[in-house]
């Protein structure tokens, strides 16, 4: 299609209108999303907070941050020119090489001059009279636009933990989140580490490094996993770039988007030499293939899920030289897998350094912060800095936090109040022209390739409705119900679902959300395509264009 026939096909932008879309972030999704509708000769604003690109890899620059999932299983697959010219060093890369890739993306394709930065949206209200979103800044600046796109992530709202006391700290805290973009240094400092997730045990094993001494303050402690990072050789450089093609294809086919998916058996099918030799193969093997690629009934049956919780426990007693302190690193109270497995290189080892301390807050719960540092039940240890890794309030957390108002006033917040009900965790009945990008609902995985998706699914249903001349999209009560409907039953029978996470939508330093909800969709990547694919293949059924 040439240009003049793009431009006549499409709807004469709306007297009163600024923009045909604003996109609300310019991480991964909001970046692509642009990409997409400027083919569709749009005209399209993205409002960003930051100061520049990337979103979670601009925002997360604490000390160890990198990919769980490979590389070259990460970054954009749309433009083989791209993935020709891009070169990751390392098979995991660290997070620093991934916003210089974000950038790159950015300068390669000119999206810098649709975004505005430093814009943190507060507002984003449905005005029914006249069909528009009008959007409002933090600066009190007001966009009208027709379509209105959250590009927030669902893991981009950083909580801080409630405890007593914190603005009361003389020496230095961070939350890993709003890492500062200063480089920090540890050296002969004392340091308190608060959150034992994916983020905490990233930041401890790199902080220990070069820490005076260093103090990690558990609640829960996760399962952790080997990671096996290694530099990328440029033999393999070379073979990965002559395989991209297959490796987005076994993405496509895998459960959540992964490299790995999981193994056909039951590990209750195998013998027990056979059992142990896979689940050793699988703690050598590089990334998430343990948690991925484990045994298909791993997550459902509680005899398998033990099997495999035993195997890892063995690990942690063997690499940690302390028993008293290995068991308190080893999960009680949910099997392996059934939280998000944090990926590791050397953290269990961090606690056989002598200046390295855990301490068991169930045992001896944080009372306050004091001014010195952080006083337990038990005793006060002084500080030079603490470090809260103390996660986000996940999912639904980045919308909450902006004024976002559908039909006759209603707001998205109230909507989902105690449910979260969507349309393929992509739009929301009584919020016209609102396409959410890895909303609730979604299949997160392995997020680029859910996100590139979900991207070019919108950009579909935009150029359907630039082609029928149609300014109004909004999904059926009926059709969010069914969708709705399949999310949960496929959260059915998860052991997932019997553990406080950010994954069932628990943060209890946050009101409102202490009780467990239906907040991801559990199906395989390749079902929930199928869904939308179907949906887009009858005109969009289930979306109505009144
Ligand atoms: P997570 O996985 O939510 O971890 C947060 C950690 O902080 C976890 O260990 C929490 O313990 C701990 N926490 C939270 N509040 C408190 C209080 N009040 N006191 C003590 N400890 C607390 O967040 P991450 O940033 O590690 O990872 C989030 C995702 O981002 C990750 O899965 C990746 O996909 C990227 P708890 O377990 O709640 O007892």
């Amino acid at each position: 299609m040439s240009t003049s026939e793009m431009t006549a096909e499409r709807p004469q932008r709306q007297q009163g209108l600024d923009y045909d879309a604003i996109i609300v972030g310019a991480g991964i999704s909001g970046m692509y999303q642009l990409y997409k509708l400027r083919e569709l000769g749009m005209n399209v604003r993205v409002l960003e907070a930051g100061t520049g690109v990337g979103g979670t890899w601009y925002w997360n620059r604490y000390p160890g941050a990198r990919f769980d999932s490979e590389s070259y299983s990460y970054g954009y697959s749309f433009s083989d020119e791209l993935l020709q010219e891009w070169n990751w060093t390392e098979h995991f890369s660290p997070q620093p090489e991934t916003l210089k890739y974000l950038n790159f993306v950015a300068d390669k394709f000119d999206l810098r001059r649709d975004i505005e930065f430093r814009t943190r949206v507060t507002a984003a209200h449905f005005k029914a009279d006249q069909r528009l979103w009008e959007i409002r800044s933090e600066a009190g600046k007001v966009y009208r636009c027709r379509f209105f796109i959250p590009a927030v992530g669902p893991l981009s709202a950083p909580t801080m933990p409630r405890i007593d006391g914190i603005p009361s700290f003389e020496g230095a805290s961070y939350h890993t989140a709003t890492w500062p973009h200063e480089p920090v240094s540890f050296e002969g400092k004392r340091v308190a580490v608060i959150g034992t997730g994916a983020t905490g045990v990233q930041t401890i094993q790199e902080v220990a490094k070069t820490v005076g001494h260093l103090t990690v303050f558990q609640r829960t402690p996760n399962w952790c996993k080997p990671l096996k990072n290694r530099k990328i050789t440029e033999d393999e450089q070379r073979r990965i770039k002559a395989a991209y093609d297959e490796i987005f294809k076994r993405c496509d086919e895998t459960f959540s988007c992964f490299l790995h998916t999981p193994d056909p058996r039951s590990a209750m099918e195998v013998s027990a030499e056979e059992r142990e030799a896979f689940l050793e193969k699988l703690y050598e093997t590089p990334g998430f293939g343990m948690w991925q690629g484990n045994f298909r009934d791993m997550l459902t049956n509680r005899e398998a899920n033990k099997v495999v919780s035993d195997f890892v426990a063995g690990k942690i007693r063997q690499r940690v030289n302390d028993p008293v302190v290995a068991e308190k690193l080893i999960p009680k109270n949910h099997g392996f897998g059934t939280r998000r497995v944090p990926m590791e290189s050397g953290y269990y080892e961090v606690y056989n350094q002598p200046n390295v301390e855990l301490v068991d807050i169930n045992e001896t719960p944080i009372e306050r912060i004091t001014p010195k540092g952080i006083r337990t039940s038990d005793r006060e240890y002084e500080f030079d800095m603490i470090i809260y890794a103390t996660g986000f309030d996940a999912v639904t957390g980045s919308f909450d936090r902006i004024d976002i108002r559908g039909t006759d006033g209603l707001a998205l917040k109230d909507r989902w109040k105690g449910s979260i009900e969507t349309f393929l965790g992509i739009m929301v009945d009584r919020f016209p022209n609102m396409m959410m990008l890895v909303g609730p609902h979604t299949a997160l995985g392995n997020i680029p390739r859910s996100i590139e998706y979900n991207v070019e699914w919108v950009a579909g249903l935009l150029g359907y409705m630039q082609q029928h001349k149609l300014s109004f999209a909004e999904p059926t009560p009926g059709a969010v119900e069914e969708w709705t409907a399949n999310v949960r039953k496929h959260a059915e029978g998860l052991l997932s679902n019997e553990i406080d996470s950010w994954m069932t939508g628990v943060n209890r330093n946050i009101d409102g959300k202490t009780t467990r909800i239906v907040a991801r969709y559990s199906g395989s990547a390749p079902a929930y395509r199928a869904w939308c694919d179907r949906v887009a293949a009858a005109n969009y059924e289930g979306v109505d264009f009144a």
